[in-house]
């Protein structure tokens, strides 16, 4: 059964209980299972008079809200492709998307002013711009009670389309099918062993497959209740799990960090808890081991990434072993090959990680090239990570292919900070790593051969955030005479990540 069919079948089943808590720091909103699907209705007829038709994208760009789950929801079950995305994009990164994607609609949260900018940022670009406030959203839908149709999402239609950083610089539109959404929940509902009794808290963004595929989707597959917060606090977070009225949480390894920050040297015992998840970035096993001396459990690694999904899981019954991110779900082909030849790698061997299944992404929006290179001709996908399988089959990562940097468990690529520093005039040269970080897991920073003495660290950060959001702006600049380069003429990045620390800032 289709996961939006699963969740219809809920909405009728749950009725009156709570689908999602939007908490708030002043107020609370209760939504129903009920509620959920009337919200969801009304958004369809809504977005069907606005004049999307299956296989249009819509686009939000709202922050995390109860109208944002709404429309997300409304536009899968229209047979539309749901496109939300960062808040926190800048407007340059905006226009990319808009453009890249032809979306047909745009709903922008926040002020007039600001609606009439983007508007503005966006004219000429085919797409409708609709301005909402999400605590006004009810009044901003079609009375009645709106049509939910379940007959557009079949199976192989495109549901939901993610950004995603891409080497060269360019985000790109990775396209999952109701059928690969699917398919992921019902390997995460079996190998978590989720149940409707489940309470997840949910503080993640809403704009990635984590928070939004993995968390939201898999608590109402399931027909289980979240408690959302509208953005991370450590404080609010340790509050809530403290309360022993969720049993299910998912994050980052920075959120993990943070939480054990804000108890100090502290206890909290959540052996109540029936799941602590984290993935998006490694955990470093002295995290693991902190979170089990200070919360009393032993987190549940597991790895994956947009195109894919939840491909890796440590078990639920069964030992959880820190630095390891565990075995396939069901149905998910996994193997380590030598990236080169193709050809599979024996036990403990480190090779690229690669994966076939109804889990696997349909491709990159309209970029054939793209999507085949990420294949290989036996339709295995090919992550970029490199790890390895022992004896028992469980997997380990070791490194990347690739100089993506994952910071807070987001990915930058280098390629797309470069090229908006090489804009900056008193820019020279430039070279962008991540730097093993307490806080981040990798900083983004900046190696700068500048023009003029007079260009300052501060100045070329704002200039950075000008274009990116704030999160992929260098978090250090480290101005250098000249950068190492091989005999081919390309930046020896191995040897920048080495040489950061001891580098002064000047
Ligand atoms: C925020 N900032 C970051 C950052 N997040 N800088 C670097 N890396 C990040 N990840 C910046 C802000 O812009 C701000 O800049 C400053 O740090 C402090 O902001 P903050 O308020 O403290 O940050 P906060 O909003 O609390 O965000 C931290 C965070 C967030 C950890 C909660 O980064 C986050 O939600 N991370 C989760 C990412 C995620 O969900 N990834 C899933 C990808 S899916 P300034 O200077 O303006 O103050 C995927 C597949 C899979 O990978 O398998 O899961």
């Amino acid at each position: 059964m289709l996961f939006l069919e699963r969740l219809r079948e809920n909405c009728h089943k749950h009725g009156s209980k709570t689908a999602i808590e939007f908490r708030e720091e002043a107020s609370t909103q209760m939504v129903s299972y009920k509620s959920l699907h009337a919200g969801m209705s009304k958004a369809a007829q809504w977005l069907s008079d606005q004049g999307v038709r299956p296989g249009d994208r819509v686009a939000v760009w709202l922050p995390k809200s109860v109208a944002g789950i709404h429309l997300h929801l409304a536009s899968c079950s229209v047979g539309a492709i749901s496109m939300p995305l960062n808040p926190a994009y800048s407007l340059p990164e905006l226009q990319y998307l808009i453009r890249d994607s032809e979306a047909r609609l745009l709903v922008v949260g926040s002020s007039p002013d600001s609606t009439s900018a983007t508007k503005e940022a966006l004219s000429g670009y085919g797409t409708e711009v609709v301005g909402m406030d999400p605590n006004r959203f009810d009044e901003q839908m079609p009375s009645g009670t709106g049509s939910c149709s379940s007959t557009e999402a079949g199976a192989d239609r495109l549901a939901v389309m993610l950004y995603t950083s891409g080497t060269t610089g360019r985000p790109k539109g990775a396209c999952m099918t109701h059928a690969s959404l699917t398919a992921n929940m019902e390997m995460l509902d079996e190998a978590w062993q989720w149940s409707s009794n489940d309470v997840l808290l949910h503080a993640l963004p809403m704009f990635h497959v984590h928070g939004l595929l993995v968390a939201l989707h898999g608590a109402l597959y399931a027909g289980a209740s979240c408690i959302v917060h509208p953005s991370f606090n450590a404080h609010r977070v340790l509050k809530d799990l403290a309360s022993g009225e969720c049993s299910v949480f998912m994050a980052v390894p920075t959120m993990y960090r943070r939480i054990l920050a804000a108890i100090g040297d502290d206890r909290l015992d959540l052996r109540h808890m029936r799941l602590l998840t984290s993935g998006s970035d490694r955990l470093p096993v002295e995290v693991f081991e902190a979170i089990e001396r200070q919360l009393g459990h032993r987190v549940v690694e597991r790895y994956g990434m947009t195109e894919t999904g939840i491909m890796l899981s440590n078990p639920i019954d069964g030992d959880r072993v820190p630095g390891q991110v565990g075995f396939p779900l069901p149905r998910v082909e996994m193997r380590i090959a030598d990236p080169e030849t193709g050809v599979e790698s024996a036990e403990g061997v480190v090779g690229e990680l690669q994966t076939r299944g109804p889990h696997v992404f349909s491709g990159y929006w309209r970029d054939p090239d793209k999507t085949k290179s990420s294949f290989n001709d036996d339709g295995w996908f090919r992550t970029g990570d490199l790890g390895k399988r022992d004896s028992r089959g469980r997997y380990e990562l070791t490194s990347r292919m690739n100089d993506l940097i994952i910071s807070g468990g987001f990915n930058v690529y280098p390629t797309e900070v470069e090229h908006v520093l090489a804009r900056h005039p008193g820019v020279y040269q430039c070279a962008v790593v991540g730097v093993p970080d307490q806080e981040w897991g990798e900083a983004v920073t900046a190696f700068v051969v500048r023009r003029s003495e007079e260009v300052l660290n501060d100045e070329l950060i704002i200039h950075c955030r000008q274009s990116l959001a704030a999160y992929k702006a260098p978090k250090r600049i480290v101005f250098v005479e000249s950068l190492p380069l091989n005999a081919m003429g390309k930046v020896k990045k191995h040897e920048l990540s080495r040489i950061a620390d001891s580098l002064d800032e000047r």
